[in-house]
C-alpha cells in the first residue's frame, strides 16, 4: 500500500491530506470531528482577537461546483484557540492554528498567546485587512514583508502563510523574493478568489448578503488558478508548499503533488461532503498512484512534465 505520509515544518503528518482553515472548524466539537476523521491534520478557522460572529446570513453558497462566502472570521477568539490543541492531544494529529487578526499589534498579541500552547504550527492568513484603505497584507508587499518580519520575529511555533491567488508573474517574483528573505515554515496557497459575484437570476439578487454579494470563490472553479500558483512558487522558492483550492479527489491531489505540493487542504468540499471526504480523498490517491507504480509522495512530487 501506498505511504502518503509526509514530514514538513518539524510536523509528522499520516497523509498529505487534512482540513483547509474555514470550513466547519470553528467549535471544539467541529474540531473533535476533524481529529476523528481521517484528516491528517487538524486545521481551525482564522482566529482574531475577539469573538466575531461574523456577517449577516447567507454569508455561504454552495455552487455547482464550488462555493462563495463571505463569513466575515466568524470565530471564538484566539484564547479559545490558545486551549483547544490540548484538548485534541487524543487525536494524535498536529493542530494548525490560523491566524487572522485585524492589524499587527493583534496579531503580535495572538502569536505570543499561542507561543504558550500546545499548537503545533500557525498559518498566518494574509488574506486580511491590516490598515484601513490599503489592500489585504498578502497583496500589498511592504505590508506583506513588515507583517512577516515581526510575525516570524514573535512566534516560537513553526509559521507558515496563506497567500491570496496572484495572476501576474511580477507579483509571484514579488511575493517569492519576501519569502526567501522571511522564511516562513511553508506557504499555503491559496487562500478564495477574492470578491466574485454569484447572481441569482430568478430573484434578480446576489446568492449572498453581505458586500452588495461579493465574497470569496472555492472549489472546483479555482482548481487551475491553485495549481498555477503552487507550480509558480514550487519552481521559486525552497519551502513546503501546501496546495489548496478545488480538490475533491484523489487525482486532484496528485495533480497538486505533481505541481510541487507536499501536501494538499480541503476546503470547499469538506463543507459539502462532510468529514468522509478525507478518506476517500486518501484510498482514491493511494490507488491513482499504485497504477502508476508509485509507492511514496517523492516519487512524483515536482515533477510536472513538460507538454
Ligand atoms: O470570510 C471569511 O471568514 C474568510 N473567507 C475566506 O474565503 N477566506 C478567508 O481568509 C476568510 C477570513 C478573512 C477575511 C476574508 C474575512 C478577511
Amino acid at each position: 500500500m501506498a505511504d502518503l505520509s509526509v514530514k514538513m515544518a518539524g510536523m509528522d503528518f499520516r497523509s498529505c491530506i487534512f482540513n483547509a482553515a474555514g470550513p466547519k472548524d470553528v467549535t471544539l466539537k467541529e474540531l473533535e470531528t476533524i481529529g476523528a476523521s481521517r484528516s491528517a491534520a487538524i486545521t481551525m478557522k482564522s482566529c482574531t482577537k475577539e469573538p466575531r460572529q461574523g456577517n449577516e446570513e447567507p454569508r455561504y453558497y454552495a455552487l455547482d461546483m464550488g462555493s462563495i462566502n463571505s463569513m466575515g472570521l466568524p470565530n471564538l477568539g484566539y484564547k479559545e484557540y490558545v486551549k483547544f490543541p490540548s484538548l485534541l492531544k487524543s487525536f494524535g494529529k498536529p493542530v494548525i492554528a490560523s491566524v487572522s487578526g485585524l492589524c499587527l499589534e493583534d496579531n503580535i498579541q495572538i502569536l505570543e498567546a499561542f507561543n504558550d500552547s500546545e499548537v503545533s504550527a500557525i498559518e498566518l492568513n494574509l488574506s486580511c485587512p491590516n490598515i484601513k484603505g490599503k489592500p489585504q497584507i498578502g497583496y500589498d508587499f511592504a505590508q506583506m514583508d513588515e507583517v512577516l518580519k515581526e510575525a516570524l520575529r514573535i512566534s516560537k511555533k513553526p509559521m507558515g502563510v496563506k497567500l491570496p491567488p496572484y495572476f501576474d508573474f511580477i507579483h509571484f517574483e514579488e511575493a517569492s523574493g519576501i519569502l526567501k528573505r522571511r522564511k516562513p515554515a511553508f506557504v499555503s496557497c491559496i487562500n478564495s478568489i477574492g470578491n466574485a459575484l454569484v447572481i441569482d437570476a430568478e430573484k434578480e439578487a446576489p446568492v449572498i448578503k453581505p458586500k452588495g454579494g461579493f465574497g470569496g470563490l472555492g472549489g472546483a472553479y479555482i482548481k487551475y488558478t491553485a495549481l498555477a500558483n503552487v507550480r509558480k512558487f514550487y519552481e521559486m522558492i525552497e519551502m513546503p508548499i501546501i496546495g489548496v483550492g478545488g480538490i475533491s479527489s484523489g487525482k486532484d491531489a496528485f495533480e497538486f503533488i505533481l505541481a510541487g505540493a507536499s501536501a494538499v487542504q480541503i476546503g470547499t468540499a469538506f463543507m459539502e461532503e462532510g468529514p468522509m471526504i478525507f478518506g476517500r480523498v486518501h484510498d482514491e490517491l493511494a490507488s491513482f498512484m499504485a497504477r502508476k507504480g508509485y509507492t511514496r509522495l517523492d516519487d512524483f512530487r515536482g515533477r510536472l512534465k513538460q507538454a
